[in-house]
């Protein structure tokens, strides 16, 4: 549900601008990165040729190394729309021998702590919102009513949104 939420949010970025993914027109992938401010919930789009390029998620020291003989995940169709729903750094490259060693590869880093968050930072993590459902007064009494329940999913919807915003 989070993720629903926080992908209508996100901002789309395509890899390379109008460039899309390519080894012809030396994008400086590197450099288009550090001009983005990647959010949590933002989708990364690879435009590409399916003929001549693929997409490989891959590990930092693939990444260094362009080593694409166990990435972690192949992308083919030369529209490939990937949410980033994890903090951190994720790391792509073409799989195309010779097109990494060109520069098709690209290190796309969600900040771990939000550097600048328009919404006050009480941002702990989305997760407690669920377990506070769990607690309910369950002492033989009858179960809470469907509106209660409606609230909280507001609730844990609205925390979401404030997440995936900051
Ligand atoms: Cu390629």
């Amino acid at each position: 549900m989070c993720l629903m939420i926080s992908t209508s949010v996100g901002s789309i970025h395509k890899v390379g601008d109008s460039a899309g993914w390519t080894t012809i027109a030396n994008v400086d992938y590197y450099h288009w990165a550090l001009t983005k401010s990647f959010q949590l919930g933002d989708v990364i789009v690879f435009e590409y040729n399916p003929q001549f390029h693929n997409v490989m998620r891959v590990t930092h020291a693939e990444y260094k190394a362009c080593n694409a003989s166990s990435p972690i995940s192949t992308y083919t169709t030369g529209n490939d729309s990937i949410t980033i729903d994890t903090r951190g750094h994720h790391f792509f490259i073409c799989g195309v021998p010779g097109h990494c060693q060109a520069g098709q590869k690209v290190d796309i880093n969600v900040p771990r702590a939000p550097s600048v968050a328009p919404s006050e930072s009480g941002s702990a993590s989305p997760a407690p919102a669920l377990t506070t459902e769990a607690p309910a007064p369950s002492n033989g009494a009858t179960t809470p009513p469907l509106n209660m329940h409606l609230g909280w999913l507001l609730l844990l919807q609205l925390a979401c949104i404030v997440f995936g915003l900051s």
